[in-house]
């Protein structure tokens, strides 16, 4: 295997060496220890738990994946902060409820265009569900068990008068992707709400392959970053709460997703919990592979709200992340502004960009208006020139601090060798026995 120049072939040959030779002492443990303990049901789990933890570490250092994870409470934003990473708008938002399977998201050096992928079996599981919620709309109290959720009643009502809605296991368009994202994501929610019996397994999660975006550059591997429903969200039932805790689990780094004006005190602390699961699990490299992204910050007022340092600092402190860690971000600064710079590129090419081309051939123009100049924009196109826009884009992206974050948090080539150095100067057979010991 060629690597990249930026992962020294030295790391890497000695992390796969590291975990080869630990695999090897836990088996020497194993065979050490006498057949009757080992039939003990309870030692025989935790052997085959940690045999998987190297297979799982071996396979990842050999393909040199680096798997990061979105966890947050609802509504703060991960999936629009991932859409900005990936400079697409394709995970589904709204402001209210909305991710409920976890998404796999592969960034892919030899994709042009993005790409949904899903497997025929949740394909077939979520026509099954279908055709029971088509019988649904008739039901007494629908709406109180729909929680008066506009979107989800709807959804109900238009199933019953349509056919269901043809998904397939590859689609390219971005509109179908997120189309058949926020139809898949509905069915499964309004079927947990309705005691519809769903059995996804967690190998069926949707898989979103994209090209690399902005100036991102990976040595040869790969990079996923699994989106996920918030903690604090009572419609997940408690198989799909398992799946979202196994993906976590995988994943060498999380980011934490906050709203800077903060949460409700419950949903924090179901998110704490949370954090401590995967800190439990993960208890070989303390709080390192923690960040915080503490979204919206297009909202803040000056005088009313919380400063930068006071909102990072009680960020640390709530959450045991390290300051250095914590970042502030507008997503919808940074996709909007994106989105807009690449739809007015592309204008560009072809003719020369006025305003009412701008309404007429893009998606995003008119909230990237909104948020760039406020509630005054249709005024402000009267005397900003049309040409100065993508300055302002520019200045917006600057805003919504995702280059220092895109930066530190996902300097892929560094993060890659952090892990595999966290690896190789790790006695990780010990880690593993003095867990197994702190457990009994
Ligand atoms: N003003 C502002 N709104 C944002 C920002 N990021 C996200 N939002 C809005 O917040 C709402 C929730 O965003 P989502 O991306 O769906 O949040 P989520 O955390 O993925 O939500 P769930 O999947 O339901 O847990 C949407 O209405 C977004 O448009 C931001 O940076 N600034
Ligand atoms: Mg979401």
């Amino acid at each position: 295997m060629t690597l990249s120049p930026s992962v020294s072939e030295n790391l890497y040959n000695r992390t796969l060496y590291t975990l080869r030779s630990s695999e090897n002492k836990l088996c020497g443990i194993c065979k050490q220890l006498n057949s009757e303990s080992l039939r003990s049901s309870l030692i025989q789990d935790d052997l085959t738990q940690y045999h998987n933890f190297f297979r799982y570490e071996i396979e990842s250092v050999e393909k040199l994946e680096l798997r990061m994870a979105i966890v947050g409470t609802m509504k703060a934003g991960k999936s629009t902060i991932l859409n900005a990473i990936m400079g697409y708008d394709l995970l589904p938002s709204r402001n209210t409820a909305m991710t409920t399977l976890p998404t796999e998201i592969l960034f892919s050096q030899d994709t042009q265009q993005p790409q949904l992928i899903l497997k025929s079996e949740l394909i077939n599981m979520i026509n099954i569900i279908a055709r029971q919620l088509q019988l649904k709309s008739n039901e007494s109290n629908l709406q109180i068990r729909l929680r008066n959720e506009e979107d989800l009643i709807k959804m109900v009502y238009n199933m019953s008068a349509n056919e269901p809605m043809t998904l397939t296991t590859t689609t390219n368009e971005s509109s179908k992707i997120v189309g058949s994202l926020k139809y898949i994501n509905d069915v499964v929610r309004i079927s947990i709400m309705l005691n519809i019996e769903n059995s996804i397994d967690s190998t069926w999660i949707p898989r979103l392959k994209v090209p690399l975006p902005h100036s991102f550059s990976i040595p040869q591997g790969e990079f996923i970053i699994i989106d996920t429903p918030g903690p604090n969200d009572n419609n997940l039932s408690s198989h799909l709460r398992q799946i979202v805790i196994s993906e976590l689990q995988k994943a060498t780094l999380i980011l934490v997703a906050l709203e800077f004006i903060g949460s409700d005190s419950n949903d924090e602390a179901k998110l704490q919990e949370d954090i401590e699961t995967i800190r439990e699990y993960r208890n070989t490299d303390g709080p390192s592979h923690l960040y915080a992204l503490v979204n919206k910050i297009d909202q803040r007022i000056e005088g009313k709200h919380n400063s930068v340092e006071q909102t990072k600092a009680a960020v640390a402190m709530k959450y045991k992340i390290p300051l250095t860690h914590v970042h502030e971000i507008s997503a919808m600064n940074a996709i909007l502004s994106y989105t807009f710079r690449q739809e007015y590129k592309e204008l560009e090419k072809n003719s020369h960009v006025t305003y009412e081309i701008l309404m007429r051939e893009t998606k995003s123009y008119k909230m990237f208006m909104q948020q760039a100049l406020g509630q005054t924009w249709e005024q402000a196109t009267e005397y900003i020139d049309v040409n100065f826009l993508p300055n302002i884009a520019d200045k917006l992206w600057k805003k919504s601090n995702y280059d220092s974050f895109l930066q530190n948090t996902l300097g892929i080539v560094s993060q890659q060798e952090n892990v595999m150095k966290r690896l190789v100067s790790e006695n990780l057979v010990w880690i593993l026995v003095k867990n197994h010991c702190s457990k009994q």
